[in-house]
């Protein structure tokens, strides 16, 4: 039985490859939310290059901070780790993958009003293959989000298509043109719902979000995990030192030894540019980019 749910939200995430579901977190835990991003935002103000913490926008200076990630975000923060290990962001994800799920990474990104960079068009199993494709990404939506300001917008049904070739150059770019490859961009819908709301997206569906040229700031933080049979095939960006190291990353369920291998599309994200293990620094290669990027 599913936990939270219905049968036709099930149903449309595996047809689409997405779910927002509207206010689905309580206003104390959004504040307590955007009192934590408040403590970042004055980190940065002393701060004149990225790093393992946070993510500095190129134009960051100083005298005008400009953080646009803060990384690992549960790693720093007990509200965010709390939330994480919480049935307001498992419940949803059990019912999607299944009752044993595991970690892949955790990301706040900012896109603050006037500047957010954009993401370019991408999918994260492309970052990342692994045995099967039970993943997905749970996105709190901490403004309101509007066509205005940046939504992550989604191919639906992409997550069942190929896996696009994310390299430029033969170097891992993480990103690709969808009209290069035929995706139509009037077929791109847009996640919106009030601050509160969560989405959801499969690890294979293409998505990106544009710059944030609106007065208003758009901040979503990212659980990105996946089922505990998928395991991460050569040159994906896991790092783990073994399997006990591995299974800390255990949110809920029992580890396994044997892996689920499912008949999908895999691409190796290999050779990887020189660049820091970010997604903004890797999507620079890309020379035919679908967003403005601003300076
Ligand atoms: O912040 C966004 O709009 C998209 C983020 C994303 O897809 C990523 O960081 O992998």
């Amino acid at each position: 039985m599913p936990e939270v749910l219905s049968s036709d939200q099930i149903a449309s995430y595996h047809e689409h490859g997405y779910l927002v579901l509207e206010r689905h977190l309580p206003e104390t835990i959004l504040s307590d939310i955007r009192a934590e991003i408040a403590r970042f935002e004055e980190e940065a103000r002393t701060m004149t290059a990225s790093n393992d913490r946070l993510d500095l926008e190129d134009t960051h200076t100083p005298d005008d901070p400009r953080l646009r990630r803060i990384k690992l975000p549960h790693t720093i923060s007990d509200v965010f780790r709390n939330l994480m290990y919480s049935d307001h962001i498992l419940a949803p994800a059990r019912d999607l993958a299944g009752p044993d799920l595991r970690l892949h990474t955790t990301k706040l990104n900012m896109k603050s009003a006037g500047y957010g960079a954009a993401v370019e068009w991408h999918q994260d199993y492309a970052f990342y293959p692994h045995t099967n494709d039970d993943i997905l990404a749970i996105g709190v939506i901490i403004d309101d989000m509007a066509s205005e300001n940046g939504p992550l917008m989604v191919y639906p049904g992409s997550h069942k298509g190929p896996v696009y070739d994310h390299h430029v150059d033969g170097v891992f770019a993480g990103a690709f043109h969808p009209e290069a490859v035929g995706l139509n961009p009037a077929d791109a819908v847009e996640l919106k719902g009030p601050a509160g709301s969560i989405s959801i997206h499969h690890g294979r569906i293409v998505h990106g979000s544009a710059l944030n040229t609106s007065d208003r700031s758009r901040r979503i933080l990212f659980y990105e995990m996946m089922a505990a049979d998928a395991f991460p095939i050569m040159g994906s960006m896991t790092k783990w030192e073994g399997i006990e190291d591995y299974n800390t990353r255990m949110l809920c369920g029992e580890p396994t030894l044997t892996p689920r291998l499912k008949d999908i599309p895999i691409r190796i994200p290999q050779p990887q540019p020189d660049v820091p293990i970010s997604i903004y620094e890797i999507q620079k290669g890309l020379k035919d980019r679908a967003f403005e990027t601003i300076s």
